[in-house]
């Protein structure tokens, strides 16, 4: 359904909930704040509910603490989920979705998007959930504030590498250029996002980036990270959203990866490309998916394991391409 048709079914209701998908990354906390704030200066009753928490690289958002993640019953006739591809990647916000008393929404630019709820707006030439909402705002003719876009410009440059990968359109420039234009501060937001980097954090990378590894002649990179070395330097695995762009940029590289040993035995995998190969299929081999440049998958499974086996398979696709 249009952009048009979402909103004018947003605009219905009075009290909405918003939510996405667990494990949050900058685009998912930017369109959940960013819609929120929309709404409510429309004068609708909003809250936002995640399963996780906001991971501290977040903390600069303004906003950012009104992300609840105790799970309860909510008061909302409403759910809009924005930037997740299933219902099912929301987690335990499920528990609070009532489907008896609440409508469902879903905004989305993932090509792996199922169409799920009874208004669903799904673009995957979109850049970013960001961008959708900035065109949500538009439709329901909403003046941003200088907050409003500080918060969707840091989505719009979270989920295109600062807008480095294949996915930056001419829309996502010029909606770039309107954010800017509305007061967002395109060098702070930067600042924040790549040169606030905890100490502990660069040491970790630079273990990591000791430890990369090339295979199929150079075109794949990757690296893992383990439970122990989190343990060492205090690292949260949840910080790691940036981690996989350092392996996508070594030369000759067409796919970066990077494997992430959670404490629960599942192996989350980032996929990156630089926007010849499409790592939505490669992750969807293992169960996945994604954007053509930036995917993810999981799998139970012990690290080195699951590594040989996942990069043997991804080492054949690109020998083969
Ligand atoms: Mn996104």
């Amino acid at each position: 359904m249009s952009l048009s048709d979402i909103a004018a079914a947003v605009a219905k209701h009075r009290r909405i909930l918003i939510t996405s998908h667990t494990n949050p990354d900058g685009d998912n906390i930017g369109s959940q704040l960013g819609l929120a704030s929309i709404l409510e200066s429309l004068g609708k009753r909003v809250a936002i509910l995640d399963q996780d928490p906001v991971p501290s690289r977040y903390h600069y958002l303004p906003g950012w603490e009104r992300i609840a993640t105790e799970i309860k019953p909510q008061a909302a006739s409403l759910l809009v989920v924005v930037d997740c591809a299933n219902i099912e990647r929301i987690g335990r916000v499920n528990e609070a979705f009532t489907p008896a008393t609440m409508e469902l929404a879903n905004i989305d630019h993932h090509i792996s998007n199922t169409g799920f709820g009874q208004y669903s707006h799904v673009d995957p030439q979109a850049s970013s959930t960001c961008e959708l909402v900035y065109r949500v705002a538009q439709q329901l003719n909403v003046k941003l504030s200088a907050e409003q876009a500080t918060i969707l410009l840091s989505g719009l440059m979270t989920d295109t590498g600062g807008f480095r990968y294949s996915s930056t359109s001419p829309a996502t420039l010029r909606i770039a250029a309107q954010l800017v234009e509305a007061g967002a501060e395109l060098a702070w937001v930067a600042e924040q996002l790549y040169m606030q980097q905890p100490a502990n954090q660069l040491r970790l990378m630079g273990e990591l980036l000791t430890g990369l590894k090339v295979e199929a002649g150079g075109k794949l990179a990757w690296m893992a990270v383990t439970q122990e070395q989190l343990k060492r330097h205090s690292f949260n695995l949840a910080e790691s959203e940036e981690f996989v762009s350092y392996a996508i940029a070594a030369r000759d590289a067409e796919v970066g990866m990077l494997f992430k040993e959670q404490a629960d035995g599942v192996i989350r995998i980032s996929f990156r490309s630089k926007g010849r190969v499409d790592v939505n299929r490669l992750a969807g081999m293992f169960g996945g998916g994604g954007h053509v440049s930036a995917a993810g998958a999981r799998i139970k499974g012990k690290l080195e394991e699951v590594e040989q086996q996942v990069i043997a398979a991804v080492a054949k696709e690109l020998v083969n391409t």
